[in-house]
C-alpha cells in the first residue's frame, strides 16, 4: 500500500522549501528507493516512504539551529559527535519530525537518527533507509552498480562494503568516525560471515 497521497504532498510541500533542489529530488529518489527495498525484504512500505523521504530534512539548515534542536531536546553529543557536524543533521532531523511534524512512530524516528552512522542491531527500517540513501537513482560514485545489486542480495553485505567505504574514507581525511559507525560496521561483517 502506498502512503497516503495527501499525507505525501503535504510531506513534500513542507520539504520543498527547506532543501536546495538537488537535495530534494535526492530525498524524493532515497523514499522510491526505499520503497522497493522495504517491498523486497518485507519492511512496512508506509514508514520506509516517509523516513525516506524526510532522512534529509535539515541537511541544508544552518548548524547552529540543527546544534539548538538537539540540544533543546535534551540530547547530549559526545566530543566525537561535536566533532563530526556532517552527521548532526540525522539527529536533528529525527527529532525535528517528532517535533514540529508530529510523526510520533519512533521506527521512523530511528531510521532518520541513524541513517548516516548506522549502529548495531539496526532493524530491518533502519537497514533499509541506509541503503537507499547509498543506492537512490541520484548517486553515482564508482562502484554504485554493484552497491545496487548487492542491496538486492543482502542488505547485510550492502551496509559492510557501504561502511567499507565510509570509514576508510573518513580515515584518510583523518576525520572522526562516531563509535555506532564502527559498531555498525563490526555488526554486518559478522552478519555477513555467519550467513556463510
Ligand atoms: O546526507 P547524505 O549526503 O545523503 O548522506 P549521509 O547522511 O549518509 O552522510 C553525510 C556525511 O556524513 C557523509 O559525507 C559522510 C559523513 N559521515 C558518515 N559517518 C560519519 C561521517 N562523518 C564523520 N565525521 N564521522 C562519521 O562517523
Ligand atoms: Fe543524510
Ligand atoms: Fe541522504
Amino acid at each position: 500500500m502506498a502512503l497516503n497521497e495527501n499525507v505525501k504532498q503535504t510531506y513534500i510541500e513542507i520539504l520543498k522549501p527547506m532543501l536546495s533542489e538537488k537535495r530534494f529530488e535526492h530525498s524524493l529518489n532515497v523514499a522510491e528507493e526505499a520503497v522497493k527495498l522495504a517491498r523486497k525484504f518485507g519492511a512496512d512500505e508506509d514508514k520506509a516512504e516517509t523516513a525516506g523521504l524526510l532522512h534529509d530534512i535539515l541537511k541544508d539548515t544552518p548548524e547552529d539551529k540543527q546544534l539548538k534542536i538537539i540540544s533543546d531536546f535534551g540530547i547530549m553529543m559526545t566530543d566525537v559527535e561535536l566533532s563530526a557536524k556532517r552527521f548532526w543533521h540525522a539527529v536533528s532531523g529525527a527529532v525535528y519530525i517528532r517535533t514540529v511534524l508530529h510523526i510520533e512512530d519512533t521506527e521512523i524516528f530511528d531510521a532518520i537518527r541513524y541513517h548516516t552512522t548506522g549502529r548495531k542491531n539496526m532493524s530491518l527500517l533502519e537497514k533499509v533507509i541506509f541503503i537507499a540513501d547509498f543506492i537512490s537513482k541520484d548517486r553515482v560514485y564508482p562502484g554504485v552498480e554493484e552497491m545496487r545489486k548487492a542491496a538486492y542480495e543482502s542488505l547485510d553485505k550492502a551496509i559492510m562494503e557501504g561502511l567499507a567505504f565510509t570509514i576508510s574514507d573518513l580515515a584518510n581525511r583523518r576525520d572522526p568516525i562516531v563509535p555506532e559507525t564502527i559498531d555498525a560496521y563490526n555488526d554486518a561483517v559478522l552478519a555477513v560471515r555467519n550467513s556463510k
